[in-house]
Order: structure tokens, then sequence, then C-alpha cells
């Protein structure tokens, strides 16, 4: 009978057997950790929008307004409820962020449009998606104490990152990343990209000049004095973004128009509008501020922002990137004092600093936004950089053109 040779009985040494069996076990767990990670746990944002509406409010036409009283403080009661809806439910680890951004006022109610941002795994998607639509039903089915809203007519869909941020920067004063980091000029600190979008530069010969605030995709708010001493139009260039040179990009400019009153001696009605000789396309580092409503009171004490190229310290260095500075508005009377500016300023003209000095607006920084955020933290624009005794000094704080005074003349010339 044929016997086969039987193969010589040495074998690997154990040691070697144990390193591959080892390496292979090693290589499997890498690969299908990675595999786990990249399907399963990797956190992924999605975004979401979606309506609703709400019944037994008479039609109001100021909820059509963006800015509106009535806009504000609906808006803001139903963001509360959503948040805090989401935030008691099993999915608050996945919760991001969420605002109402448009309503429509109709005779029998109020139609609701909603934007959502969540993060979970791709493995989760469907389920989350499912969750938040029942989380929202529920917070519309026992709410009927703030409003009387309607469960069944409850859309949402999943919508992708550039349309999320699409409808974000059509709205005015809000930021595309809802960074809650954005940590809290002379005394100020540098900008994150997208933190003040509406931020002009106003460039003679390509050289920063003024600052300036977009109020829509065609006209910016400066001020007045910015074109005492250049009035050549094609002198002037317009740019966005922080870094003020070479500049993210450049636009013409078709028109200014400075105050009829513009008064150079008091510095009464230092406002200007600008036209753009194009209209700039709406990205998350360049879009619009909100204006307020000529009754919108700002009170002493409120915290604002002054944003700006200006100088570090009074004919001091300027920066390459756009500055910060959180300050105070002060009260008109006491910014009038016979320490401080003792009558010139008038009640057209807002002061923002602090009276001990060192945080301020400089040179550079005129025609500027000073900028408040309200309860939903939409920004305003509440200030334009117009004067002041030189930069942080002891009882002289900056002084503001008060937009609220001028809101008629800025939709005279603008229609906005
Ligand atoms: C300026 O010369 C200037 N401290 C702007 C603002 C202030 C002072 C001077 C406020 O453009």
């Amino acid at each position: 009978m044929y016997r086969p040779v039987i193969a010589s009985q040495r074998s690997l040494p154990l040691w070697m057997i144990a390193l591959i069996v080892f390496g292979v076990l090693g290589v499997l767990g890498v690969t299908i950790g990675l595999l786990v990670h990249f399907l399963a746990v990797e956190n992924k944002t999605y975004y979401y929008q979606g309506n609703f509406k709400i019944k037994d409010i008479p039609y109001n036409s100021n909820y059509e307004k963006e800015t509106s009283e009535e806009t504000t403080a609906l808006s803001k009661m139903i963001e509360t409820r959503m948040i805090d809806a989401f935030q008691a439910s099993s999915i608050h680890n996945h919760y991001i962020s969420s605002q109402v951004t448009k309503l429509y006022p109709q005779s029998d109610g109020i139609t609701v449009d909603i934007w959502l941002m969540f993060k979970s795994t791709p493995g989760k998607k469907a389920d989350m998606r499912r969750k938040i639509g029942s989380i929202l039903h529920n917070m519309l089915k026992n709410n009927s104490a703030s409003f009387n809203s309607d469960p069944s007519s409850l859309k949402l869909t999943e919508i992708s990152k550039v349309q999320a941020e699409k409808t974000i920067n059509n709205c005015c004063g809000r930021r595309a990343k809802m960074s809650s980091v954005y940590d809290r000029i002379k005394g100020g600190s540098a900008a994150q990209d997208g933190e003040w979008p509406w931020q002009a530069s106003l460039k003679i010969k390509g050289r920063h000049y003024c600052g300036a605030s977009l109020i829509s995709n065609i006209w910016l708010v400066t001020a007045a004095h910015c074109f005492k001493q250049y009035k050549n139009l094609s002198d002037w260039t317009v740019s966005f973004g922080t870094v003020v040179n070479p500049p993210y990009m450049k636009n013409k400019i078709q028109d200014f128009i400075i105050h009829e009153n513009y008064n150079p001696y008091s510095q009464h009605d230092d406002i200007a509008v600008v036209r753009l000789a194009e209209p700039v396309p709406f990205t998350n580092n360049v879009h619009r501020v909100c204006l307020p409503e000529a009754t919108q009171n700002f009170l002493p004490g409120s915290d604002v922002v002054v944003t700006g190229w200006g100088a570090l310290s009074y004919d001091g260095l300027y920066p390459k990137l756009l500055q910060k500075a959180p300050v105070k508005i002060i009260d008109t009377e006491i910014c009038n004092s016979r320490d401080s500016y003792g009558g010139l300023v008038l009640d057209t003209m807002l002061c923002a600093g602090y009276m001990e000095g060192y945080i301020d607006a400089c040179q550079g920084d005129s025609g500027g936004p000073l900028v408040y955020p309200n309860s939903r933290n939409i920004w305003f624009l509440v200030g334009i950089v117009s004067w002041g005794d030189e930069c942080g000094k002891k009882n002289k704080p900056g002084v503001y053109t008060r937009v609220t005074s001028y809101r008629p003349w800025i939709t005279s010339k603008t229609g906005i």
C-alpha cells in the first residue's frame, strides 16, 4: 500500500506561532475598530428644517418682519420650548441647536419655520430623525398653555449643510457656526472667521480707512466723516473677512450718500450709506446685521461689542486681523458730565465703553459697528463709531451715532 511520506514532524517554534496569531488578531482588531469608528461611532452633524402651525393668533403683519417685537417675542417663546424639550429628551447628547427662522402670519394663525442641528452616528440617523419628530410633536401637543398649536401640521425634513447654512446666512444678525466659544481696537482681541460677518473695511486706494456694516447684499452703513476728505468714487473699495490685507474679497462701490445735515464740527448726523457696484453673495463669513426699530431702546449698562481694524492705541499700530472689544452702553447724562464730554453728546449719539477707560474704539474704527445681541442671540447694529477724545482715556468713552435715531433716514435712502 502506498504510504505518503509524512512531512517532517518539525514545526515552527511556539513563540513564532504566538507572534503570528497575535499579529493577525492585532490587524483584525484595528480593522474592526476603524470600521466601527467610521460606520457607527463617528458623529456627524445633521441639519433639519420643518414647520408647524400655531392657531388662534389674529393676523398681524408685524409677524412678517424679521425683527419686530412680535416676531422676537413669539420666536423666543417657541425657541425656549424647543430647547427645553430637546434637553429633557433621550437625545439631549445629540442636540446642538434649534431656532425659528421665519413666521408667516395668516388669517387663522401663524406658520412657523424651524431649523435644527444635531449630531449623530450615520447608523442612528433614521432613528434620530424619528425621535426629533416625536419630541417636537409632543412639545406641540402638551403646550396649550403657551400657544395653541396643531401637532398634526408638523413637517420635518433633513437638509444638506449647504442648504442649512444658506437659510441662516439669509437671516440678519446670525452666525452660521453656532459656536458657543465666541469668548467672550484698544483692549480688544482678534475675531474668529464668521464671528462678525457684517463687518466691512472701506478702503482708499487699497488701504483700510474706515469700518462699515453690511445691512443688505448691496447696502452698507458707515460714518459720514469717512467721506470728508476722499470723495472720488473710483478710489474706494470694500472688503470683508477678518484679514484686512490681502482681502478675502474686494468690491467696488457704486455710490455713497452722506447725511444732508452732517456737521463736521459737532459730528451731528455722522452717518452715510454706501451702495456696492455688485451684490455680495451671502456666505458664512459675509452677511448682514439686523437694524433695530426706531422705537427700540438700548439701556445703559447693556453689553455691546465694537469691532474694527482701527489702531490698537492712539497714534499706535494697526492690526492685521479684525479686533473685537466688549463694551457697555453708558448713560448719556453721565457721558455729558463736566469731567466727561460736558454736553457735546447729542441725543442722536450714544456713549459706549468704560468711564475708567482702556477698552475703546480708536482711529480707523470709524464707521464700523457697535452691535448688541438680543435675547435670541441675534445681533443688532446700535451704533456707528463716530468720535471721542483719543482712545481709552479715563472719562472719555467712545461716542457713536445712535442708529435708532436714523432708522427712518436709512429707509428713505435704501428702502431697508
Ligand atoms: C477716530 O479718530 C476716532 N475713542 C474714532 C473713535 C474714537 C476716537 C477717535 C473713540 O477715528
